[in-house]
């Protein structure tokens, strides 16, 4: 795993498990867990101190299913949406890397 690619796959599955197993169902997020993913390893997301409606708002459109959880599908859904947004930002830019946190 030295690829940067495969780096960043491997971080996208750790990382959901890391969170997805501390409470209830080891292989969903709850509330909770989505919430402290976001602001430990998307500040862009949750350092910006989104609000209870914010939160719910946002939980509400990942969560498909209407399960209340995210499950790994929904994330990595969510992931493809921000990565999206990604592109369409750099994209137009001058060729510069994404900056680094
Ligand atoms: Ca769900």
């Amino acid at each position: 795993m030295a690829c940067p690619l495969e780096q960043a796959l491997a971080v996208m599955v750790t990382t959901f498990h890391k969170y997805s197993g501390k409470e209830g169902d080891k292989f969903k997020l709850s509330k909770a867990e989505l919430k402290e993913l976001l602001s430990n390893e998307l500040p862009i997301f949750g350092s910006k101190q989104m609000d209870e409606g914010e939160f719910k708002r946002l939980m509400n459109d990942l969560d498909h299913n209407k399960d209340s959880e995210v499950d790994f599908k929904e994330y990595v859904c969510f992931l493809a949406c921000i990565t999206m947004g990604f592109n369409e930002f750099f994209k137009d830019g001058p060729a510069k890397q994404p900056r680094k946190k």
